[in-house]
């Protein structure tokens, strides 16, 4: 409704290692709350498609090469372009489920070697999620997952880093989940704390900013 009284829709994040199982999880919730008749989308952070993103691709790919602090930069101003619309698009009521947010641009920064609080600055002042689903998966157990695509970071070495950073950077707050479980058990567990969080957010749950 976008008038202020509540009804907003929910800021739902999932994170994980990659071949966590991320994206299909979020496809499939994606059609789960649209079947219940809620308005939703589904987002995913680094977005490709603006000029900022176009940038992060190249270099994600290996076509180019950039500053450890630039590049983490880049993947901040690519969330900051989207905030306003990510806004809007919550105050009418619209869930957004996002693959991937500020906790991946931490997590796989600090574990390059850049510092933690540095990383999170940028930041500050970008809408806080509903809800971070964290899907838990040993690096190892990802890496023997159908092959990583070969991009940048992509490797087993960097993966058990990245995993020892999201451990630094969880809290209490996190929804954390088996991802060794089958995809439907693991989907079922995602859309039952989802949907709490849909409904809280209906009866007026206020909009936060990170770091909250
Ligand atoms: P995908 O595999 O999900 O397309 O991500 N990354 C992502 C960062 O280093 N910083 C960020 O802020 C974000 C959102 C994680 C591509 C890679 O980009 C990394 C994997
Ligand atoms: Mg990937």
């Amino acid at each position: 409704r976008g008038d202020g009284y509540g009804s907003r829709g929910a800021l739902i994040v999932l994170e994980g290692l990659d071949r966590s199982g991320k994206s299909s999880q979020c496809r499939m919730l994606l059609s789960y709350l649209e079947g219940l008749g809620h308005s939703a989308e589904l987002w995913r952070f680094p977005d490709r498609s603006t000029s900022v993103g176009k940038m992060i691709n190249e270099y994600l790919s290996d076509k180019s090469q950039l500053d450890d602090h630039t590049i983490h930069l880049l993947f901040s101003a690519n969330r900051w372009e989207k905030r306003s619309l990510m806004e809007t698009k919550l105050k009418m009521g619209t869930t957004l489920i996002i693959d991937r947010y500020s906790y991946s641009g931490v997590v796989f920064s600090s574990a390059k070697g850049l510092d933690f609080e540095w990383c999170k600055t940028p930041e500050i002042g970008l809408l806080a999620p509903d809800l971070v689903v964290y899907l838990d998966i040993l690096p190892e157990k990802a890496a023997e997952r159908a092959g990583y695509g070969g991009e940048r970071y992509e490797q087993l070495e960097f993966q058990k880093k990245v995993s020892q950073c999201y451990k630094l950077l969880s809290d209490f707050s996190w929804e954390i989940i088996d991802a060794c479980q089958s995809m439907e058990d693991v989907g079922k567990q995602i859309k039952e704390i989802v949907l709490d969080q849909v409904m809280a957010c209906k009866k007026g749950k206020p909009l936060s900013n990170l770091w909250p």
